[in-house]
This record gives C-alpha cells, sequence and structure tokens, in this order.
C-alpha cells in the first residue's frame, strides 16, 4: 500500500439543496479515498465575497495515498461535476479545499497548504475543532483549538447538525 497521509477537508456550499450537496461529495470522495470522521454542519454568514446566501460547512478527516496536486484534481473534479464555474466570488453548489495534508507546508502557483485563510476563519476552526481540537497547525505551531480561541468571540456561525439526518426526509 502506498504510504498514507491523513487529510482534512473543508467543504461549503451555499447554492441549491446544500445539504444535499455537502453530502453528495462526502459520496464522491468516499469514492477515491477513505473518509474518516465528520464534523457537524454548521450554517455560516458569508465571508468576503459580499451580499450572498449563507453557507453550510463542514470539515472532514481523510486518509489517502494521493499525491496533494492528486488530490487537488480529485477535489476540483468533484466541484465541476457538481456543477462548478469556477469564480470564487460566486455562490457555488460545493466548494472543496485542502485545509491541511499531514503536516506539510506546500506553495505551489495553484496549490498553497495549510489553507492561507483557514486561521482567521470561524466557519472553517469550529468545526475542524470539534472533530480535531488538538490537531498541530503546521506553520503556527498552534491547534486548531488554540487558533478557535484566539478569534475571540464565534459570530455568524452555527452549528445546525449531522449531515444524516439534515438529508434523510429530503429525498423525494
Ligand atoms: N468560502 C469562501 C468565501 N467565504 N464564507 C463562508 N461562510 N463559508 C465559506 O465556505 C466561504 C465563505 C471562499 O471559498
Ligand atoms: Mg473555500
Ligand atoms: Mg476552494
Amino acid at each position: 500500500m502506498a504510504s498514507q497521509v491523513t487529510v482534512y477537508l473543508g467543504l461549503g456550499s451555499n447554492m441549491g439543496d446544500r445539504a444535499g450537496n455537502l453530502k453528495k461529495a462526502l459520496e464522491l470522495l468516499s469514492q477515491r479515498m477513505e473518509v474518516g470522521e465528520i464534523s457537524s454542519v454548521y450554517e455560516t454568514e458569508p465571508v468576503g465575497v459580499g451580499e450572498q446566501p449563507r453557507y453550510l460547512n463542514m470539515v472532514c478527516r481523510v486518509t489517502t495515498g494521493l499525491t496533494p496536486q492528486g488530490l487537488l484534481l480529485v477535489a476540483k473534479g468533484i466541484e465541476q461535476r457538481m456543477g462548478r464555474t469556477g469564480n470564487s466570488f460566486l455562490p457555488r453548489p460545493i466548494d472543496i479545499d485542502i485545509l491541511l495534508y499531514g503536516g506539510q507546508v506546500i506553495e505551489t502557483p495553484d496549490l498553497t497548504v495549510p489553507h492561507p485563510r483557514m486561521t482567521e476563519r470561524a466557519f472553517v476552526l469550529a468545526p475542524f475543532a470539534e472533530i480535531a481540537p488538538g490537531q498541530a497547525h503546521p506553520k503556527s505551531g498552534k491547534t486548531i483549538k488554540e487558533l478557535l480561541g484566539g478569534l475571540g468571540e464565534v459570530k455568524g456561525v452555527f452549528k445546525v447538525g449531522r449531515i444524516e439526518s439534515l438529508t434523510k426526509q429530503a429525498k423525494k
């Protein structure tokens, strides 16, 4: 078996059937890698993109033998397959961000890991702290719980439940 890396992904949807989109993305991811623990789903105020619908956000742990670039391609493929058009300032059915890839620091033109804005985003850190509070952030050396605490009062981030229950009766 190729060596396996523990990766944390951030998922977000603010278009269409948001919970259904998160569930679909998890299903598509699990066809290509082992999806481990997943956080609750949070409804969150959009950050840095002007007036937009609220997001549903969550974080999951996956284990994969894919390289960072391979994983990025898989994530982009799922985004496109689910109807994403490209511009990150517009609402989208799904956004899949690589938050951490093992303990690696990666700086290439198309991929920066740790995700460059995760340390300031409660919509990432709150779900992340739920599944991995003691996980170290390789650039700051702080844990996820410490980073979340460092934000002070968390605003605009509301836990709404588990993906299974949010999507249970949704199928028609
Ligand atoms: N993603 C962004 C920009 N702003 N705001 C929230 N609440 N959730 C997101 O996932 C999000 C955002 C760019 O990827
Ligand atoms: Mg994003
Ligand atoms: Mg993205």
